[in-house]
């Protein structure tokens, strides 16, 4: 199918109904509903898909940097580049493709990017959607015989919540975050939970790799399961940062949080020849807990 301006997407269905829009703009995963076709991803109502800027939403794949900290745009490059499907990629393990629909995207390093990123890379990405409707994403980051390179990583992952102030993470309790509100300082968690009444933009830094989202008003749960990417940023704009953001609706702060599995304290060193491997999995859980006030 085409997405915003005519750049192929690719939609995976498993046998449920459940569902996952992959754009090839960016290898940016735009949309994951459950099998009763519920939107389980926040967008903006205000995306522009003004190429080369991602859409604002979905799980843009920030890479070669997260943030704005090095000379590249803000987040890197990958996700404002055209990928391309990969016929035959390299094999992954029978579990990462046994009974799920998926797809294999490539990103090669091209002149274009050579000029700001002078270094040989192959990027893979398999989106895949399993038969329980979970989502799931491999990227795999290969050094072509290049240079060494080092680069910060980040599935910049927008959940759709039905409440901000009713939502909890569980997960991050006594870990040590860098705070971007406060110059990057670093604090450590307090609380039993991560609970939200203002802006909030954080690395947790080397978290476990199972996080929970929890949902009050709708009694949902995503679990967050990562590997290869031990930090998590936590970001949520509040209303005064939304007015500033032009693709974004000055309410919608209530309504998404990004939780990201990301490599960002200590950036990956990739040798000629190496290769690093970054997994997500999403998945939603019913549950029903009280959030204490
Ligand atoms: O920490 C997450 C962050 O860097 C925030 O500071 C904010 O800039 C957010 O990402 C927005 O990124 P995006 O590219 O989605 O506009």
């Amino acid at each position: 199918t085409k997405d915003w301006n005519g750049i192929d997407q690719v939609v995976l269905r498993n046998p449920h109904g459940a569902s996952v829009k992959v754009s090839l703009h960016g290898g940016q995963v735009t949309s994951w509903r459950n099998e009763h076709g519920e939107e389980l991803l926040f967008t903006s109502s205000k995306a522009s898909f003004k190429p080369p800027k991602a859409i604002r939403g979905g799980i843009p794949v920030c890479f070669p940097q997260f943030g704005n900290c090095a000379s590249l745009e803000q987040h890197g490059f990958a996700k404002n580049k055209i990928w391309t499907v990969d016929e035959n990629p390299p094999p992954l393990h029978p579990n990462d493709s046994h009974g799920k629909s998926f797809v294999d995207l490539l990103l090669k390093s091209t002149e274009e990017e050579l000029k700001c990123w002078p270094y040989s890379f192959e990027f893979r990405l398999r989106v895949s959607l399993g038969a329980d409707g979970g989502l799931s994403l491999i990227s795999r980051v290969r050094n072509i015989n290049g240079k060494p390179f080092s680069f910060s990583f980040a599935y910049h992952t927008y959940l759709l919540v039905s409440d901000i102030s009713e939502v909890r993470i569980e997960g991050l309790e006594t870990l040590d975050y860098l705070d971007n509100l406060c110059k990057k300082e670093r604090f450590t968690e307090q609380g039993d939970a991560v609970t939200f009444e203002s802006e909030v933009d954080r690395v947790y830094l080397h978290c476990p790799n199972v996080i929970a989202v929890l949902d009050h008003e709708r009694k949902r749960t995503y679990m967050i399961r990562k590997e290869g990417l031990p930090d998590v940023v936590v970001w949520n704009p509040w209303e005064k940062k939304s007015k500033s953001m032009v693709d974004f609706g000055d309410e919608e702060y209530k309504h998404m949080l990004c939780v990201d599995g990301a490599a960002m304290e200590k950036p990956i060193t990739l040798k000629p020849g190496e290769e690093w491997t970054g997994r997500l999995e999403l998945s939603v859980v019913p549950s029903s807990f009280c959030i204490e006030h």
